[in-house]
């Protein structure tokens, strides 16, 4: 059985600075719109915040892409400013987590100025740095390899000052770092880890965390679309030869730094991996990371090879992929995370659930139902407490994340505006899009802000939803999605032996395309979890002999049949 902590038990309400709420009218939202905000998260009922970057940055990926670790960038507000959110969120009783993104830096950071300011200078080696390949008829540098970045083309950029290029395996101004140095991790260490640790954060959510040690012979990917100019390098650096050395050396260096005892949360952005990977960087004895993030449940339906492609998908494959995410953890001294929505991916609603007008709240509240059952240290993002659909009716052209257009621009540039490839895309934007959760959040009804900001242009346009989908309203209905989510945390934290710290998880009828079931034991306590993610009434059979006691569900008047109402959720007791 798995040792308890603080932060197993927690539910994590994560914040995009962006867009949570201006107070300086601006139309970007800042921190002290979060300080002002705490007692609405507070409300909920979570006990922790995971703020997204808000360092110095240019915003060429949102923050991803820092300058600055030890600074705030100017438009979210001052150092002290930061200082006083982390007090005032402590006073409240609420821990907050702060983002870790070092795989990268911006190439605004002073490092990276130094390193390419020219080939000898001493930093020079603390970022990746190739000659070209050769030079094509026309005399364009041919990259070192045919890695595809992330965000669409070649993962290497030309740098025209030393006629090299560097890695950057997402946007084309974030080097990735060199961490095959020791002089190199040390250096990020103290300045991303330790200056924060000195401030009083209590964890890290770890950007990217599987992806730092590459294969230094940089070889080809291989090719599995003859089409495409670039191929998916990721097992070239996904968990790589020395990924479990780095996260121990990070891991001591907190340990270290920390001189009042607190226990750190620490979550990993790991993302693919074997059932062995997760176990290696989350078990306790391996003094890694605490708890890791697996993308295998909300890329269900994109296409491996490339995400803005969709492919049909079943229940099924959901239910497996939802469970990959904490199974592995059975029997062990590992931890793992509950979560269906982050700032990367689409709102769960449209995804998993039927944002129809009809459905969209119970379907929401039975998502939550789900996430509240399942074992890990469950995050809720902003916006999901609304059961936030997605944005409609957008024109790709209206969306601007950098993801989104640099593959655009690729599927543009490779097969052309009226291919088959490009209708896909569309398609796949409507879904997928990580547009779809970074909307600026709809505190009020009033036009034409929503209550986010005073200014006259956001910095993102709402999400057409707001008037009927905002805060306000929802504080004002007791039968709220937001009252919900906050009833559910307390039913979580009253049952935390069976829902949080729960084992043993079995899937029942696991071929049944609108039915997910299950049951989890603790210690002589059985749970039975039940829903219908359909719009029809489903038949279902309780698995094992026992008295069943319904104690939570999303229909105000429970039910003892064995009909599950549409998008309905139950959890029993079974004695
Ligand atoms: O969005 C994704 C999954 O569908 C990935 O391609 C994502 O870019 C990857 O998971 C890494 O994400 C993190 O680092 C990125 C940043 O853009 C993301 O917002 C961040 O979560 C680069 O720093």
């Amino acid at each position: 059985e798995t040792t308890r902590k603080w932060w197993k038990e927690a539910t994590v309400y994560q914040i995009y600075p962006a867009s949570f709420k201006d107070t300086d009218g601006d139309g970007w939202g800042d921190l002290k719109g979060i300080t002002e905000k705490l007692p609405y998260i507070k409300k909920l009922g979570v006990d922790v915040i995971w703020v997204c970057p808000f360092y110095d940055s240019p915003q060429q990926d949102m923050g991803y892409d820092i300058a600055d670790y030890e600074k705030i960038w100017p438009r979210y507000g001052s150092n002290e400013q930061c200082y006083e959110l982390i007090d005032k969120a402590h006073s409240l009783g609420l821990k907050v987590v702060v983002d870790l993104v070092i795989n990268h830096c911006s190439a605004d950071h002073k490092w990276f100025e130094e390193s390419r300011s020219s080939k000898d200078n001493a930093k020079r080696n603390w970022f990746i740095w190739k000659p070209a390949k050769g030079f094509d008829t026309s005399g364009k540098p041919i990259p070192p390899n045919n890695w595809r970045s992330f965000f669409g083309g070649s993962a290497w950029e030309w740098d025209e000052k030393t006629q090299e290029f560097y890695l950057r395996l997402f946007a084309s101004r974030q080097p990735d770092f060199n961490w095959e140095l020791s002089e190199v991790r040390h250096a990020i260490y103290e300045t991303s880890v330790g200056f924060w640790l000195d401030h009083g954060v209590d964890g890290f959510r770890i950007d990217v965390g599987g992806m730092y040690s590459k294969d230094q012979s940089f070889p080809d990917a291989e090719v599995k679309d003859p089409n495409a100019e670039f191929q998916d390098p990721l097992k070239h650096f996904a968990n790589g030869p020395r990924i479990h050395e780095f996260h121990k050396e990070m891991h001591q260096f907190m340990v270290d730094r920390v001189k009042d005892g607190r226990e750190l949360l620490t979550v990993g952005e790991i993302g693919f991996g074997t059932e062995q990977d997760f176990i290696d960087y989350t078990s306790a004895k391996e003094k890694e990371i605490g708890m890791m993030f697996n993308f295998k449940h909300v890329t269900v339906g994109e296409d491996p090879a490339f995400k803005y492609k969709l492919v049909p998908w079943t229940l099924k494959d959901f239910k497996l992929a939802v469970a990959e995410s904490f199974q592995f953890i059975n029997g062990t001294d590992c931890w793992s995370t509950i979560y269906i929505e982050n700032h990367d991916q689409p709102r769960s609603v449209s995804r998993f659930g039927d944002d129809s007008p009809e459905w969209v709240a119970t379907s929401a509240k039975m998502l939550a139902v789900m996430e509240i059952a399942l074992t890990g240290t469950l995050f809720v993002y902003q916006g999901q407490e609304l059961g936030q659909p997605n944005i409609k009716g957008w024109a790709t052209e209206q969306y601007e994340d950098v993801e989104l257009r640099g593959n655009y621009e690729y599927v543009l540039k490779q097969f052309g505006p009226n291919s088959k490839e490009m209708k896909l895309f569309h398609e796949a934007v409507q879904l997928i899009s990580r547009d779809h959760a970074r909307t600026p959040f709809p505190w009020t009804p009033e036009s034409p802000s929503g209550g986010f900001t005073s200014a006259k242009t956001p910095w993102f346009e709402l999400n057409p939803s707001y008037p009927a989908i905002n805060a306000e309203n929802q504080l004002q209905d007791p039968n709220s999605v937001f009252h919900f989510w906050s009833k559910a945390l307390q039913v979580r934290k009253a049952n935390k032996d069976l829902l949080v710290y729960g084992y043993d998880f079995e899937f029942h009828d696991l071929d049944h395309d609108k039915l997910f079931l299950f049951t989890k034991k603790y210690a002589d306590q059985t749970l039975f979890a039940a829903f219908n993610f359909s719009s029809s009434e489903t038949e279902f059979k309780t698995p094992v002999p026992g008295k069943y006691t319904q104690f939570f569900g999303n229909y105000r008047q429970p039910d003892n049949s064995s009909v599950l109402r549409p998008w309905e959720g139950r959890l029993f007791y079974v004695e």
